[in-house]
């Protein structure tokens, strides 16, 4: 591939980053726990046994790492709010502490010239409200537009892009089916009532959003792949293959877009005796709010085997022999193009914004004090010469942001995945950039490469 990429004019490149991965701080002023607390505390739940106490303390660091970025030519810096720095208890009182912070961040930006995207929930919910049910309780919906409302009022003459909620899919289906993430527990209808309450939340949001005048555009990122049969020829693995596409894309593209959930799916998830959600008159008029953007997650593709013993969606992945990542997820960038193509006409969103898309490596600062990456460049290269491809064939991409701006506590896998453009050395917290930050530099430059 000796080409030119060259990306359209105003094309906004950017990093990508969350409040629990980055801040550190866990308790100071004033913030009450999180979930992400709680669960990284557990000893069993972290892989490598670390927290996100410290990070990349972010929350006295950022305005160096702020002025890096600027220094990268990083135009927007995607961050989120930690709900429990702003409401200790989840509802009630609000901590002025947690607002001072995040208008200190958002000025910083603004004074280095880089937009500031703001995801409100990235996953770190307070416990107090995981003690009242969490997102299995409908009251999260009122709990939820109560916060964001507040966050317009206390922070949106400095936000440049609202993202309502990051990957719904994870905070339902990983954290209250497959339990690798907070609040870890092994329930599919529950999930399922996640799914909803999520949903919900998110039209709340953006119905309460239209009524402030504010003018900077708002959106909801979610995490989709294309499930590709494992065996094409195999009518079971084509329907296990879809079957794990409209779990992982329709179930929450579909009631956002086309204002409806996936029929097949639920028929056959009930027939399977999950307990669906219960679906109030207005939900759906609710849930589907028009949004402004498509914020979109994405890293690898799936390919999916029929297996009717899964219980409930009778599917297994299978493997095809491709590269892998240091997380094991498959290097496949074509599925970016046939992802972008798919949401382009099933969803046609006015606008699509790649929220995340980057890869973790085993990354460490050699000899000459250099950490050099060039698996990640020759990743962000395939997977931005799809990006360029789709934007060639009409699909509005307006956006691209690298996950990540730094190295972080990536979940379940603690500080052992290093996903960054930026080294972070855990001891010092001394930053270094990779190679692959001076070639996004370049990128940027240039808007292509
Ligand atoms: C997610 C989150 C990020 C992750 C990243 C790498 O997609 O899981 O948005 O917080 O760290 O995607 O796994």
């Amino acid at each position: 591939m000796a080409e030119k990429y060259q990306f359209p004019n105003g094309f906004e490149w950017g990093t990508a980053s969350a409040s629990y991965q980055i801040e550190g701080a866990w308790d100071a002023d004033g913030k009450g726990e999180c979930i992400w607390d709680r669960f990284s505390h557990t000893p069993g739940h972290i892989h490598d046994g670390t927290t996100g106490d410290r990070a990349c303390d972010f929350y006295h660091r950022y305005e160096d790492d702020i002025r890096l970025a600027k220094k990268l030519g990083i135009k927007v810096y995607r961050f989120s709010i930690s709900w429990p720095r702003i409401f200790p208890d989840g509802t009630g009182a609000v901590n002025e502490a947690g607002i001072a912070f995040y208008r200190k961040v958002l000025t910083c930006l603004h004074d280095n010239g880089i937009k500031a995207g703001v995801t409100m929930y990235h996953w770190d919910l307070p416990q107090k409200l995981q003690d009242r049910g969490g997102w299995a309780n409908r009251e999260i919906v009122g709990w939820f537009e109560t916060y964001a409302k507040t966050l317009y009022e206390r922070l949106g003459d400095l936000v440049d892009y609202w993202i309502t909620l990051n990957e719904p899919y994870c905070t339902s289906i990983i954290g209250y089916w497959i339990g690798e993430h907070a609040p870890g527990y092994h329930d599919y209808s529950m999930a399922l009532s996640a799914v909803h309450h999520l949903l919900l939340a998110h039209g709340a949001a953006v119905k309460a959003y239209r009524k402030t005048g504010l003018k900077a555009d708002i959106g909801i990122t979610l995490n989709m792949n294309i499930s590709y049969p494992y065996n094409p020829d195999c009518p079971e693995d084509v329907a296990a293959a879809k079957r794990n596409q409209e779990h992982s894309n329709n179930l929450f593209g579909d009631p956002i877009f086309l204002g409806k959930y996936p029929e097949e799916l639920f028929s056959y998830l009930k027939k399977r005796g999950v307990v669906l959600p219960d679906i109030q008159t207005g939900d759906m008029e609710l849930i589907s709010q028009k949004v402004d953007f498509f914020g979109l997650n994405t890293y690898f593709t799936d390919h999916v085997k029929a297996d009717e013993t899964a219980w409930p969606l009778g599917t297994a992945s299978g493997k095809t022999g491709r590269p892998q990542t240091d997380m094991g997820w498959e290097v496949n960038p074509e599925g970016m193009y046939d992802l972008l193509k798919w949401i382009h006409s099933r969803y046609n969103p006015p606008k699509v914004i790649i929220t995340e898309n980057g890869a973790a490596t085993n990354d460490w600062v050699n000899v000459e004090g250099k950490v050099d990456d060039p698996n990640r460049i020759d990743y962000l290269y395939r997977y931005l010469a799809q990006v360029h491809k789709a934007i060639q064939e009409g699909v509005p991409v307006q956006g691209y942001y690298v996950w990540c701006f730094c190295d972080n506590f990536e979940w379940a896998k603690g500080l052992s995945k290093r996903f960054g453009i930026v080294y972070v050395d855990y001891d010092t917290q001394k930053r270094t950039p990779k190679e692959s930050a001076y070639w996004y530099a370049e990128l940027i430059k240039n808007n292509g490469y």
